[in-house]
């Protein structure tokens, strides 16, 4: 595919609203590979391993969240530097112009959510961690983590789309009805709040910081998407996953790069 390069108008739009969608982002060919590997899962137990990627739900209502999954399999090798937002990650949280420029990936997930499914809303500028924070100053872009959430399936009324309040990265007040997270509550009439409706392929770009979750799944069947969190060169990953060497050694060295942006540095 072609490497697509913001435009202004995107520059413009997601400073002003934390998130763009990118349609057509992941090309058939590659969409039905990804979509060969989620049939191919097998089943697995919470917390349950899989080689180096691990089922970890977000929640009781998540759903199947194979954390890692960059780990399970070629297909998803090809997302980590993939041409549809290579330069919009690298543009949002690369750290343009800076001794510390780069990219590294600090989550992965591959995640299938069925009826009844869902993730409650979380994040907001209001005491926002850094970790997922927007920031633009003197002509660049300094965003701590940007999303890219990849629908696999199409995602429209009932599928549980998810849901963005947008421009809340920069709100300086919490959402006054904001339900509690750890109650797991559903965001789905959330004053502000709006579903982004995606067509197998599109891609949500957002940044962490934007408040957002997924809507209740009402409808039968099975939404698939895979969310690759991009941050800053110097971050961690957020449980303590470590790439391993097969892969790091299998990859290209642009993907390498962004895997392992500072290889470790040892005596020897
Ligand atoms: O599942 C969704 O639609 C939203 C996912 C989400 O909120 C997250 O991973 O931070």
């Amino acid at each position: 595919m072609e490497r697509r390069i913001p435009a202004a108008l995107d520059d413009y739009l997601f400073d002003l609203n934390g998130w763009l969608l990118l349609k057509n982002a992941i090309e058939p060919a590659l969409l039905q590979r990804l979509n060969q590997a989620f049939d191919d899962f097998p089943l697995l137990e919470p917390m349950q391993w899989w080689g180096n990627a691990q089922r970890r739900d977000y929640t009781g209502d998540t759903g199947f969240e194979l954390h890692n999954c960059v780990e399970a399999g070629e297909p998803f090798e090809e997302l980590i530097d993939h041409p549809s937002w290579l330069e919009y990650v690298r543009r949002y949280c690369g750290e343009q112009h800076s001794y510390v420029e780069g990219l590294f990936i600090d989550e992965c997930i591959a995640s299938k959510r069925i009826s009844g499914g869902h993730h409650p809303a979380h994040s907001g500028g209001y005491r926002g961690a850094l970790r997922g924070a927007y920031g633009y100053r003197h002509g660049v872009f300094r965003c701590g983590q940007v999303n890219v959430l990849a629908a696999l399936t199409d995602i429209g009324p009932g599928d549980g789309p998810t849901m963005v309040v947008s421009a809340s990265h920069k709100a300086n007040l919490p959402h006054p009805l904001q339900g509690d997270y750890a109650k797991g509550e559903r965001m789905d009439s959330l004053p502000g709040a709006e579903p982004v409706y995606m067509q197998k392929g599109d891609a949500l770009l957002f940044v962490d910081g934007l408040m957002h979750g997924g809507s209740s799944r009402t409808n039968t069947g099975e939404r698939r998407v895979v969310i690759y969190r991009y941050g800053v060169s110097w971050a961690a990953t957020r449980f303590g996953y470590v790439y391993s060497e097969a892969l790091l050694s299998r990859v290209t060295a642009e993907r390498r790069r962004i895997l392992q942006p500072i290889p470790p540095n040892l005596p020897g």
